[in-house]
């Protein structure tokens, strides 16, 4: 190995050029929550746990419960557009049966 690195020439004229990082971040998740309030039906929040959101009757009965108990409860996770589409469809389908059920969503 020489002492001394030879000379080399390159074409850079003097720049050096930082490559850009890829910056790749995940999208946000939003979970969809119901309220508790003291006017909708029990059984319509569940089918709408069970219609709206996949869950089994158990398990939308289950989380109906801890809304009424708590206040609040979640639904599911979604990326942010099937979040909304779910927030839109939920609240509309409860005016529709003149309910004050409210559904909403905020960011995990
Ligand atoms: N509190 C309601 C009742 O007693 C039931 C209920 C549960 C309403 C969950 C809304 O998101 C809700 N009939």
């Amino acid at each position: 190995m020489p002492d001394i690195e030879p000379f080399k020439y390159n074409d850079d004229d003097g720049l050096a050029v930082q490559e850009a990082k890829p910056k790749l971040k995940r999208p946000p998740l939003y979970k969809v929550i119901l309220l508790n309030d003291d006017f909708t039906p029990m059984d319509f929040v569940i089918e709408i746990l069970m219609d709206f959101f996949s869950m089994p009757e158990e398990k939308a009965t289950q989380v109906m419960l801890q809304i009424h108990t708590q206040g609040v409860g979640v639904c599911g996770t979604y990326s942010k557009d099937v979040a909304e589409t779910k927030v839109y469809i939920v609240n509309d389908y409860s005016r529709e049966n003149q309910h004050p059920l409210m559904c909403s969503m905020e960011e995990v």
